[in-house]
């Protein structure tokens, strides 16, 4: 088979003094932080959209980098782009990788003959994973392209258009199982709404709760036993997307039942987008037990879009696997770059420089998070704020032990409580993250 990238080798890993672009100056796969080797810990999966179909369009101009991987069909294509994609992987030490049903395989003429053309492409990549090594990280469907759904589809008014939606999720689904897929995601791509002066919201959301338990029964009857994710984005495509961050869309799962199979997939850029930070959207999903998976890329806080950027910014890397650490580590989740080339670095030379910018960022982040731990100040600054409520009065309330009555007797008898009270120190912790980060 000919390459697709011929003049780019494997890219090794040199450490933090080679000048070469394409080497690795921090991600050292067979490295061991925190326990796992780098390649465990960080789990990186390429993105098949941005990087296999990505060229560049965008709402003011055509493409400016090629894409076709030398073939005019639609279906030679789609299996050029297996072959590229599983170069790219190889040459970067990238594990694994992430689709939509129709960047492996665009739409045909009907449903039927899209998912007997889809299969040919799922059976193929099948046989590339067996040769390789390579593993799904996760699957979904493009449920958002077509003019079919430019009312949403879980969501859609029309019950046609939702039944499409089913059908197609279903077909992705049976792709995901086929290819040992541990992770489903669902991105609400045009699931919310521009007005309510159009719009019944009550239906719209019972109707996407019924798709995912329809969806969810029918994955676990086929033998699918990983996680369901939802991944949270505020805006865009419409005004109010109904899965705005991490704590809207575990509401939605709480009520109608769904948080025993769904976890969230979190992505840095959608959080920026949400006026949170990405730490924030990993925390609120930590602590409800429902941390998953990862989108890592980076917006530009100052547009108002998903800029879909490889991540570079070390500070929100470390933070980020910080909380992932905390968590526990990835299990069926991973660290997949929803991101892409800016439309000014055509070249193909530039997806592996994107890439590694963003690897060699997250290897710096989990070896920073891992020295935020083993240093012990932050943490143990946060333990020590919170002591009050380790004795005395604090542990009485946590225990239940202590009633409306009593809190009362001890404020009444406690008096004004100001000079008790101990500084935030946020400058000081700012300082010691930077004296951890640079004495790396
Ligand atoms: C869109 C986005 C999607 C999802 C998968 O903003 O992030 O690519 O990650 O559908
Ligand atoms: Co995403």
């Amino acid at each position: 088979m000919s390459e697709f990238f011929p003049n780019i080798g494997k890219i090794p890993y040199e450490g933090k003094n080679s000048t070469n672009p394409l080497s690795f100056k921090y991600y050292n796969p067979d490295e061991v932080v925190n326990g796992k080797t780098m390649r465990e810990q960080l789990k990186f999966a390429l993105s098949w959209w941005h990087t296999m179909g990505g060229d560049g369009t965008d709402m003011f101009g055509c493409g400016t980098t090629d894409k076709t991987w030398g073939k005019t069909s639609p279906e030679e294509r789609a299996i050029a782009k297996c072959d590229a994609a599983f170069e790219i992987m190889d040459k970067l030490s990238i594990d694994y990788y992430c689709f939509h049903d129709r960047d492996l395989s665009p739409e045909y003429g009907s449903l039927a003959e899209s998912n007997a053309k889809f299969d040919v492409v799922t059976d193929y990549l099948k046989e590339k994973q067996a040769a390789t090594g390579k593993k799904l990280l996760w699957g979904t469907a493009k449920c958002f392209d077509h003019p079919r759904y430019m009312h949403g589809a879980g969501t859609s008014p029309s019950a046609d258009v939702y039944c499409y939606a089913v059908a197609q999720i279903k077909k992705a689904v049976e792709a995901t199982v086929k290819l040992g897929g541990n992770g489903y995601v669902f991105w609400g791509g045009r699931e919310g709404y521009e007005t309510l002066l159009n719009t019944n919201m009550s239906l719209e959301l019972d109707n996407m709760a019924r798709l995912m338990h329809m969806i969810v029964d029918y994955a676990r009857s086929i033998g699918f036993k990983g996680d369901f994710y939802i991944e949270p984005k505020p805006k865009e495509p419409t005004k109010h997307q109904y899965d705005f961050d991490t704590a809207t869309v575990i509401g939605f799962l709480r009520k109608y039942g769904l948080d025993k199979d769904f976890k969230m997939n979190i992505e840095a850029n959608h959080a920026t987008l949400a006026m949170h930070t990405f730490q924030h959207e990993l925390r609120v999903a930590r602590d409800n037990g429902v941390f998953g998976s990862i989108d890592a890329n980076q917006g530009d806080t100052l547009l108002g879009w998903d800029t879909d950027q490889f991540p570079t910014n070390v500070y929100d890397c470390a933070l980020c696997m910080y909380e992932v650490l905390k968590a526990g580590g990835f299990t069926n989740g991973g660290l997949n770059f929803d991101a892409k080339a800016r439309r000014g670095s055509f070249t193909p030379e530039d997806i592996f420089h994107s890439y590694i910018a963003g690897m060699d960022s997250f290897a710096l982040g989990l070896k920073i998070a891992d020295k935020m731990i083993s240093d012990g100040r932050i943490d143990s600054f946060v333990a020590d704020r919170y002591s009050s409520w380790t004795t005395g009065i604090g542990a009485d309330i946590i225990a239940g032990k202590a009633d409306i009555a009593a809190i009362e007797k001890y404020a009444l008898e406690k008096g004004e409580v100001v000079d008790s009270l101990s500084s935030g120190r946020q400058e000081m912790l700012e300082a010691i993250l930077n004296n951890i980060m640079f004495s790396l």
